[in-house]
């Protein structure tokens, strides 16, 4: 059957105003050092995310997406303000805000140890504009007082300034090494192997209900598969079963964390299906840094191969992560898109998605993107300050530019010179060979540091002399 012109203008108008009669939901699931390569839909081979790769089916998936910092609480505070943690203050964790390093070659950059007060969230937007809005699970952007409750969120279940839990198993909760009591507030009482990602997601969907037929913004930021690297048992016993030599990935434990992470997501999709919620709530899967790729429990917990390092550098496997959003009539299910884009470009996506206003100075609105993945948008740089030390890194800034990448580390003023195109695992320095290339890259990131007002390390006086 055709339609005329005026007919399909009309249906059209109809369901504009069906829908902006009825706002749309938001959830941002946030995932805790998932690695770009963890997920199957990127090549991950041991691990099973069946839920997850349901979702990419329905869903945009961005193949080249960036956390604004390697590591967890800066990226955090730049998806709920659109703002660079360089510009913030903000670029390490909160706990390692709070210590000094003196034994190395250099004293890294003071970094806040929370977000302050002054700063435009999301939840702040939202919740103005009459959403309810709930956080549940992992926090890190300050202690009670910086809490989600005084940044604009209505409740909080389980946001703290910890950046793990003690443990994933009931009751989630107990003595650190370092003397430190840690407990997740807020859930409901529980039995003995219940599992933390679960009480989360349980915690979520009694937030859901609890809104009737309110608009809500939801964050779900889980603690998997962040240390401790603990799973359920029988998600071990499977995936010791099954590894191979062959497999990249290597840990029965991680893949089981995320076998959770997959699950969890899936119940909580299934459940928006069931309250009939799905068809206006805008999904987002995201993760806040690479894959960790140290060990835990005396084995290396994940690779981000073919992405080099992992959690903590500003090569590829530190900063590229997942990323899939579902704008239901809007996002083309199993579309991909290319183009590059970063944890400071949600607050302006998901405000002009809801139609309110709010503009990020280091974020651009992904929303030409939502609607055509393969939309041309203009050209952008992208930048990064990690002026700490990590396992992976020694203090350095990176910009991308179009397929060229540079790193400066501060320790020796050393230019790394990639192009990512031809050359995507960062196997080859082109510093000395591209000499003009590197300065004209260098000189754009010393401009971006100045104008963002990034905070630098210095030499420190009592190194000893190499
Ligand atoms: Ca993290």
């Amino acid at each position: 059957m055709t339609i005329s012109r005026r007919q399909f203008l009309r249906t059209a108008s109809a369901t504009v105003a069906a829908q902006g009669s009825r706002k749309l939901n938001f959830i941002f699931v946030l995932a805790d050092d998932l690695g770009w390569a963890d997920l199957p839909v990127n090549g991950g081979d041991l691990h099973e995310t069946p839920e997850i790769d349901a979702f990419a089916k329905t869903a945009t998936r961005f193949t080249q997406a960036y956390a604004a910092a390697p590591i967890c609480s800066p990226t955090r505070a730049s998806i709920m303000t659109g703002k660079s943690p360089a510009r913030l203050g903000i670029t390490i964790w909160h706990e390692g805000a709070l210590r000094k390093v003196t034994n190395r070659a250099l004293l890294p950059a003071d970094s806040e140890d929370h977000l302050e007060h002054a700063e435009v969230t999301l939840a702040e937007k939202f919740h103005e504009a009459g959403y309810r809005t709930m956080h549940v699970g992992k926090w890190h952007l300050g202690t009670t007082a910086h809490g989600p409750e005084t940044q604009g969120f209505d409740s909080n279940t389980g946001g703290t300034h910890w950046g793990a839990p003690k443990t994933f198993f009931y009751p989630y909760k107990g003595m650190q090494t370092n003397g430190e009591f840690r407990f997740i507030p807020g859930l409901r009482p529980g039995k003995p192997g219940d599992f933390l990602t679960d009480a989360f997601t349980d915690a979520a969907i009694a937030a859901i209900d609890a809104c009737g037929a309110d608009p809500f913004f939801l964050n779900l930021w889980f603690h998997n598969p962040h240390t401790p690297i603990e799973c359920k048992p029988e998600h071990e016993a499977y995936f010791a079963h099954k590894i191979r030599p062959e497999h990249k990935h290597q840990n029965a434990k991680y893949a089981g964390m995320i076998r959770s992470l997959s699950e969890n997501f899936g119940r909580l999709m299934n459940h928006l299906e069931k309250k009939g919620l799905a068809g206006h709530t805008v999904v987002v899967f995201f993760s806040d840094n690479g894959g960790y790729t140290e060990k835990h429990g005396g084995k290396t917990v994940t690779t981000n191969a073919p992405l080099r390092s992992g959690k903590g550098s500003l090569y590829e496997g530190g900063v590229r992560v997942p990323f899939l959003i579902r704008w239901p009539g809007v996002t083309k299910g199993g579309s991909v898109c290319h183009t590059p884009v970063i944890s400071c470009d949600f607050f302006p996506t998901l405000l002009e998605i809801a139609g309110l206003k709010g503009d990020a100075p280091d974020g651009i609105s992904l929303v030409p993107l939502l609607r055509d993945a393969k939309a041309t948008t203009p050209a952008r740089d992208f930048y990064f300050h990690y002026p700490h030390y990590y396992p992976t890194t020694s203090p350095v800034s990176m910009v991308r530019s179009g397929d060229w990448k540079l790193l400066e580390y501060f320790e020796d003023g050393r230019l790394e010179l990639f192009n990512l195109a031809r050359d995507p695992s960062e196997a080859n320095n082109l510093a000395t060979a591209d000499p003009a290339r590197a300065a004209a890259l260098r000189a754009r990131l010393d401009v971006w540091r100045k104008a963002t007002g990034a905070r630098l390390p210095v030499k420190n006086p009592a190194a000893t002399r190499r």
